[in-house]
């Protein structure tokens, strides 16, 4: 008999290691995961990880003939810095690979009659503010507004919505087969903030890297302006905006995909608050004019009234709680214990 599992894609990325970390706590879940690298070693044990590609329809014929897959979580892409040095693997990586794991889902449903569940992270860099004036008028943005991305990364995500959307309402909409249930729930991300792991290859990553670097006793360049702001959320808030949609029940959802949110900072309040805690960091800015124009087309602030309505979503860490309760005692306890084991 075929087991039953949660299928995680991109495991091994921030995201995945602290979903995984929630997720393995309930017995109940079997966690089947998949990355094309081996899972961190913390939590190696927490799942039957295969290490792979998400584009093998080998592996996951292999795949599926082993497991019943209930629920996806897709975390698997390239991020907006990364996928402007590489737009047409960034297609591949972030567009192919959610149309194969949607077919994937479909397949599933049809074979079991039952719905699948897809769980989609998607991002701020959905959202394309055209100028400055703009960003500065606009301030919390909805989910239906400034839909017109400057990345590639943003291009992906938001037809990765929309794919989902569609598979979910309309797939085989003429077709004669019996219609396949996928219920797919997305939510767009801010910047995320771990105390434990750090971000590759995005544009929100100066946030991270310059409490991080701080906490090491590194100096910081950060690349973008002191001025540059956009939002925030720790990666415990952001876990916890996953698992919430995922259990809302169907009738409360008026939308398939949701701003999330906590709290919005501009570089140099960043660069405050962690002067506070570690007053000998040397921060200074360095604006990559590049970098800075993709960070100056992400909205100031997101509108996040529909989670908070629709599934009670409300985060647990608002900016003071973010830093004094969760990412500096965190923070610091990690690169304390990393010193005593050299
Ligand atoms: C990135 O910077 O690309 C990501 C994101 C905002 O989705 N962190």
């Amino acid at each position: 008999m075929r087991k039953h599992a949660i299928f995680i894609t991109g495991a091994s990325g921030e995201v995945g290691h602290a979903l995984i970390h929630h997720l393995a706590a309930d017995s109940d879940n079997r966690l089947l995961t998949l990355d094309l690298k081996a899972l961190p070693p913390d939590i190696a044990s927490l799942a039957t990880h295969v290490q792979g590609d998400m584009l093998d329809t080998n592996l996951l014929a292999r795949l599926v003939s082993e497991y019943e897959i209930d629920t996806i979580y897709h975390l698997a892409a390239l991020l907006s810095t990364r996928a402007e040095f590489s737009p047409e693997m960034a297609h591949q990586v972030n567009v192919e690979g959610m149309l194969t794991l949607l077919k994937l889902a479909a397949e599933q449903s049809q074979w079991r009659n039952r719905p699948i569940q897809f769980v989609f992270p998607s991002s701020i860099a959905i959202y394309g503010m055209p100028d400055p004036e703009s960003k500065a008028l606009y301030n919390r943005v909805r989910e239906f507004e400034w839909n017109q991305p400057r990345t590639m990364y943003g291009c992906n995500k938001i037809y990765g919505e929309m794919l989902g959307n569609y598979y979910s309402k309309h797939f085989r909409q003429l077709a004669a087969e019996a219609p396949v249930h996928i219920d797919f729930r997305c939510v767009r991300f801010p910047g995320l903030i771990s105390a434990f792991t750090l971000p590759s290859g995005g544009t929100s990553d100066y946030g991270p890297e310059m409490l991080h670097a701080a906490a090491k006793g590194e100096p910081y360049a950060c690349f973008v302006r002191e001025d540059a702001r956009i939002p925030f959320m720790t990666m415990p808030d952001a876990v916890r905006s996953l698992l919430l949609l995922s259990h809302a029940p169907a009738e409360k959802l008026t939308r398939r995909v949701y701003n999330v949110t906590s709290f919005s900072l501009s570089a140099g309040e960043i660069r405050d608050r962690v002067l506070a805690a570690f007053p000998d960091a040397q921060i200074t800015f360095a604006p990559d004019l590049k970098r800075q124009a993709i960070v100056d087309s992400w909205p100031a602030d997101l509108d996040d009234s529909a989670a908070r309505r629709d599934w009670g979503w409300s985060p647990q860490h608002d900016v003071d709680a973010a830093f004094d309760d969760y990412l500096i005692p965190n923070i610091r306890e990690r690169y304390r214990r990393k010193e005593e084991t050299q």
